[in-house]
């Protein structure tokens, strides 16, 4: 039951369990993977397929010749071990130019770089057959809103990404971008934090229909969200076009947890909603293994992964055929639908009076959890 399958449709990025747990304070603490490794690796375990930054796979500085030698080397492994690339990404927040953002860079020369660099990703990942491309604005953000004005950057985002839309489009490829929204990390805070603020954002685009968000667990609740609401909103806009699973406490640095590993019954109910929403995208893993780890701990991590999902599907199942469960939301609806049909009066001490039986409901769905149904 908790063996993952290709059809269950997880993917993970190469820099996820290829992560070497540097972190600021402490350097690398395991070696480089080999994308080609990874592949394999994935596969065997049960994974249908791997997303990437542009240079996760190609270093920055590569040869064209160089560049078309790794991505056919990367294109056998994938045929060899049956995986596939629905996504892909760029890289606009390691180099130092991007320092002061990408997109939102206050240099045009910078702007025109990070375009044309994501121009090439989508490129790259029309190739390797995806077609979501991410766009997380890591550096476009600030830490001095004197230098510039934040109108300005929201229009210069607007510009780069009316360019993609426009790029694809010309090309005729089958492709749609997602969004990415965070609240801060790398930058003191980046514009665009939330959801909420990329949907209204991309009503303002020139091609709105190719534009959807691809929300983060921990993003969300970095930004004290919830991240069940957050991807109910996009799903309610038809716009959830890509998800990053992991894991979050609220109000510390960001984590990347394992997906369900810290807050059981927030990954309960975002599993539910997926579930019950008929989401049919990738379910793309966006965590790192623990520092602590060697090469066995990161397989270790990818597996519980998968295995994890799994379980709370499969306890999201038991919650839709768990007959008291069943009995309690009944008698919720018919709590909700009987009872006096208008507020007036006469009925005013009824609906002040009433309860909600959500104490049950809990109790049961904790109780769920805790393996004791
Ligand atoms: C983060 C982000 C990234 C992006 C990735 C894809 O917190 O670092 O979640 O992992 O998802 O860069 O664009
Ligand atoms: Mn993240
Ligand atoms: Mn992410
Ligand atoms: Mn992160």
């Amino acid at each position: 039951k908790l063996a993952p399958q290709k059809d269950d449709h997880f993917t993970f990025g190469l820099w996820t369990v290829g992560n070497r747990g540097r972190d600021p304070f402490g350097d690398a603490v395991r070696d480089t993977l080999a994308p080609t490794t990874i592949v394999r690796e994935l596969s065997k375990l049960g994974a249908y397929g791997i997303t990437l930054h542009d240079n996760d796979l190609i270093p920055m500085e590569a040869t064209s010749a160089e560049r078309d030698r790794i991505v056919n080397e990367f294109r056998k492994a994938l045929d060899e071990f049956g995986m596939v690339v629905p996504m892909v990404t760029v890289n606009l927040f390691y180099d130092p130019i991007f320092k002061d953002g990408a997109f939102t860079s206050s240099a045009p020369a910078v702007r025109r770089f990070a375009i044309d660099k994501a121009k090439r990703a989508i490129d790259l990942g029309q190739e390797l057959g995806a077609h979501i491309f991410v766009v997380w604005g890591g550096r476009e953000g600030a830490e001095v809103d004197g230098a510039k004005d934040p109108r300005d950057a929201l229009a210069w985002y607007r510009e780069g990404i009316n360019t993609l839309t426009e790029h694809i489009r010309s090309r005729r490829y089958d492709m749609r971008i997602a969004l990415e929204p965070k609240p801060n990390e790398p930058r003191g805070d980046i514009y665009l934090p939330t959801v909420g603020s990329m949907l209204s954002f991309i009503g303002t685009l020139d091609d709105a229909e190719l534009v959807g968000v691809n929300p983060e667990i921990a993003h969300a609740k970095m930004a004290g969200l919830n991240p069940v609401h957050e991807i109910a909103q996009a799903i309610d806009q038809n716009k959830l076009f890509h998800i990053d699973l992991n894991d979050q406490r609220i109000a510390r640095f960001d984590q990347d947890l394992r997906f369900g590993s810290d807050d059981i019954k927030g990954a309960f109910y975002i599993v539910k909603l997926l579930e019950d929403s008929g989401y049919d995208g990738p379910l793309h893993f966006d965590a790192h293994p623990y520092r602590t780890e060697d090469a066995e701990g990161v397989w270790e991590f990818a597996r519980g992964s998968m295995r994890s999902y799994l379980g709370y599907r499969e306890k999201v199942r038991q919650f839709h055929t768990d007959a008291e469960i069943s009995g309690v939301l009944a008698r919720i609806r018919e709590l909700n639908e009987t009872g006096p049909a208008v507020v007036d009066s006469s009925s005013l001490a009824y609906w002040r009076e009433r309860g909600y039986a959500y104490e049950k409901l809990d109790q049961l769905v904790t109780e769920l959890l805790l393996g004791l149904r």
